[in-house]
């Protein structure tokens, strides 16, 4: 294997690296291979930072320190280590569902023009969940939620009202545990409280408490943003787009909107068709604009409205070395602090758009609700400004683009197998009963440049669907799979078993659903508690022939991800650079075995797809035997 297809199997990703190395611009895989070696005791999770008599590092071969200066030992600072990652991945997720409630609150109120009520049913649904009288004017009902919603993040008593969409028994399993959450703000504050020096030195408790922080976020703070957003953005419904560098046009103004917070992608989307923008591109000498996505806020705009996809996380920096982008406008997380060097080596403007998140020397244009459309029209016209800046000696855009369907939400996944006028989930947990479908997998998460980039996500779901499993994707995972041609309903025929052939077919899904964005993992939760409610498949989640997994992760919310599914029972993998807690053997055994007992899901790591795709089946298979189901019908 030659070594740039050591660092991707995408053909486009490829060919904008071997420009890069000829150009001389350094993106990850060059970052990273500066890096080594990379700190030992930082990967095996056992140098402490927490206070100033360190940082201390605890000898993994048992010879020098076993604790620090503080006398806490392996278990406790690796634990602490991982909690500490737990927290903060829920405070993003959660951020950005306060952010999304807050502008719900200035809609109601008025204040917010741009946005609309788009989803009346949604709205009302949840406000019934809120104990609200639906009665009344949307605006109104939208108040008294939103204002609810908010409280739940600083809620001092009670639980989050979310936790009770997970079946009794899975509530219960949490209730005796003491993790079920309660304020969201609360489980971070603690959680991190906690884990400082001289409060919690217990690693079970250290990792329960994480677990009541991560359910904050799967059952708290994401939901919130994906709910929310399908208020005032739309419900999601199944959609055809593209993916790949080769969405960008070469005669066209490229603005390309990367992140995760779609409020203002949303208005980029609008301000993109707006016939006076498209005229001044035009007068520019462009063809017109072409607005495509990276990352998550890519997901949403995808799922909503067909805006096609630049790349996964890994291509970031690739879409701009294309030379082609004239604007490439930011918000909040997976944006790494190198595109500023990157973009400074084209034409391109980076524009920063979030007060949260600031770069340095570049112009930050600052997104208000109060104000979303006249903002995103101002970053566009910049663009459009820029367009005659660009050298198109340097433009170079691998031709590689796929086909792919998203926007499968719970409630569409309903409307699909039930007929719409028999919404419900019988037929998914027919299917499985009678053996015709083996089981159902998550598959989600990032890249990450020490993996060969998508190899991990595409061999682990071909293998997954071609022994009758069907896939649910989110992230950049899902966007690696549909580069490679799996999420369009052909794929069935090519790449899947014949039982979920048989599905994919009747119905006219890909074999791999993409479900939406890191946030919307809370999609998954909420359609594997009506999978419990539809009956004939347990009493809990931990029951269903279900298993997750995160084949190339990076991100610390990924982290948190993986520990609220496995606080909900989900048996759950995490690919080649495991959490950083081997250097505690105790640690790793309650992460990998212990939890199974409390909670019913626990992890596993693992470096092989293949390996990974055979324990997510054996899993499946055991929990098929639990259950007493038939045999598979054609395996
Ligand atoms: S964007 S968290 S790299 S999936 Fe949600 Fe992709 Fe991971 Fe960011």
């Amino acid at each position: 294997m030659q070594d740039i297809e050591k660092k991707s199997i995408d053909l486009a990703t490829q060919e904008v690296l071997k420009k890069a190395e000829a150009e001389n611009i350094r993106t990850a895989w060059d970052r990273l291979e500066q890096q080594q070696p990379q700190c030992g005791f930082g990967q095996l999770g056992i140098c402490c930072t927490v206070c100033d008599m360190g940082p201390c590092r605890i000898d993994p071969f048992g010879e020098g320190a076993q604790t620090g200066v503080c006398g806490a030992d392996a278990d406790t600072v690796a634990a602490r280590n991982l909690a500490r990652k737990i927290a903060v991945g829920a405070s993003a997720h959660s951020d950005h569902g306060r952010d999304v409630a807050y502008t719900l609150s200035l809609l109601s109120e008025g204040h917010a023009h741009d946005y609309e009520i788009m989803d009346i049913e949604k709205l009302k649904t949840l406000a019934q969940e809120f104990g609200i009288d639906t009665n009344k004017a949307k605006e109104q009902i939208a108040k008294e939620l939103s204002k609810k919603l908010l409280e739940e993040f600083g809620k001092q008593e009670g639980e989050l009202v979310f936790t009770k969409r997970a079946p009794k028994k899975r509530q219960a399993i949490w209730k005796k545990l003491g993790i079920t959450p309660r304020g969201i703000d609360r489980e971070v504050v603690e959680l991190l409280h906690t884990t400082t020096m001289g409060v919690d030195n217990d690693y079970k408790n250290i990792i329960n408490n994480g677990m009541r922080c991560a359910l904050s976020d799967g059952w708290g703070g994401s939901m919130v943003a994906t709910d929310v957003q399908d208020i005032i953005l739309g419900a999601p419904e199944p959609i055809r787009g593209k993916v790949n560098l080769g969405v960008l046009k070469e005669n066209y103004v490229n603005i390309v909107v990367h992140g995760h917070e779609p409020v203002l992608s949303e208005m980029a989307v609008k301000a993109s068709q707006d016939p006076e923008l498209i005229k001044l591109a035009k007068a520019k000498g462009a063809e017109g604009i072409n607005l495509a996505g990276i990352c998550c806020t890519a997901n949403e705009v995808l799922m909503r409205h067909g805006v096609p996809v630049a790349g996964n996380f890994l291509q970031q920096e690739l879409a701009i070395i294309t030379g082609a982008v004239e604007v490439m406008m930011v918000d909040v997380q997976c944006i790494m602090p190198a595109l500023q060097e990157v973009a400074a080596c084209f034409h391109t403007k980076l524009i920063p758009t979030s007060p949260k998140a600031r770069f340095p020397g570049v112009t930050h244009v600052e997104f208000e609700s109060k104000k979303a459309y006249e903002v995103a029209k101002q970053i566009i016209k910049l663009g459009i400004e820029n367009f005659s800046n660009r050298n198109k000696e340097r433009v170079n855009i691998p031709k590689q683009e796929m086909d792919l369907v998203a926007g499968f939400t719970k409630e569409v996944v309903f409307q699909i197998l039930g007929g719409k006028y028999r919404s419900t989930y019988k037929p998914l947990n027919e299917a499985i009963i009678s053996g015709r479908l083996r089981g159902l997998a998550g598959v989600v998460g990032c890249n990450n440049p020490k993996q060969t980039h998508d190899y991990f996500h595409t061999t682990l779901v071909k293998e997954l669907i071609k022994n009758d499993v069907l896939v649910l994707q989110t992230g950049c995972s899902a966007i690696a799979c549909a580069k490679q041609g799996l999420l369009i309903p052909e794929a069935a025929k090519e790449y899947a078993g014949k039982g979920l052939q048989e599905i994919c077919e009747a119905v006219g899904i890909p074999p791999v659903l993409h479900l939406g964005s890191c946030v919307d993992n809370s999609r998954i939760l909420t359609a594997a508690s009506h999978i419990i409610e539809e009956g004939g498949l347990g009493e809990d989640l931990s029951d269903i022939p279900a298993a997750g997994c995160a084949p190339e992760w990076m991100s610390e919310k990924a982290i948190t991800i993986g520990f609220y599914f496995v606080a909900s029972g989900v048996y759950t993998i995490f690919g080649a650079s495991p959490f950083a807690t081997l250097g505690s053997k105790d640690l790793t055994d309650y992460l990998t075995k212990g939890l199974a007992e409390t909670v019913g899901g626990r992890f596993e790591f693992c470096d092989d797809p293949i390996k990974m795709a055979q324990l997510m089946i054996e899993h499946i298979d055991k929990k098929r035997k639990a259950l007493n189901l038939k045999p598979l019908m054609y395996q």
